[in-house]
């Protein structure tokens, strides 16, 4: 009896672990994740881990959808990113026709968080978006980057039938 016991509760962690190594969450018909290792060092490679988790970048069109990030973000995962700490890219990059930022669907960033002063375009090679946060003092707001930057993403996929949630 003991060792079914002891059965069930490994067999518990474990779910547990994999629910959280998957670390899904759910907002407004979309799920969320934060992939914070490995930290890539371009939008493209970013791109490309969403799409391998059938996902594409987040596109924070709301204010909402921003505090809901926020909020589920692991701020202890977020320390060693030694060249740019605490930058997360996001769906937003700029149109090289227009300069407007435009999210992963082609909508325009009409809604946005930029911190005090951005977007800068500094050295006019600032095309794509990272959430940053250095403690209260940025607190997630944006900031206008190069695309060959190293920093964390954020994926989302629309939650159907065929998406277990976690
Ligand atoms: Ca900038």
């Amino acid at each position: 009896m003991q060792m079914e016991m002891k059965l069930i509760y490994i067999t518990f962690i474990f779910c547990l672990h994999l629910a959280n190594a998957q670390g899904w969450l759910s907002f407004n018909g979309y799920n969320y994740t934060v992939v914070y290792t490995p930290i890539v060092n371009s939008y493209a490679d970013a791109e490309f881990g969403c799409a391998a988790r059938n996902a594409t970048l987040a596109n924070v069109k709301t204010t909402e959808i921003q505090n809901f990030l926020v909020s589920t973000m692991d701020r202890n995962s977020l320390k060693d990113n030694a060249e740019q700490p605490y930058s997360i890219y996001i769906g937003a990059r700029r149109n090289l026709t227009t300069l407007e930022f435009q999210w992963t669907d082609g909508t325009s960033a009409d809604v946005t968080q930029w911190y005090g002063g951005e977007p800068t375009n500094s050295k006019g090679n600032e095309h794509c978006v990272t959430m940053n946060w250095n403690g209260a003092i940025t607190g997630f707001k944006w900031f206008d980057v190069s695309c060959n930057y190293n920093a964390r993403y954020i994926c989302q996929r629309k939650i159907s039938s065929k998406h277990l949630v976690y």
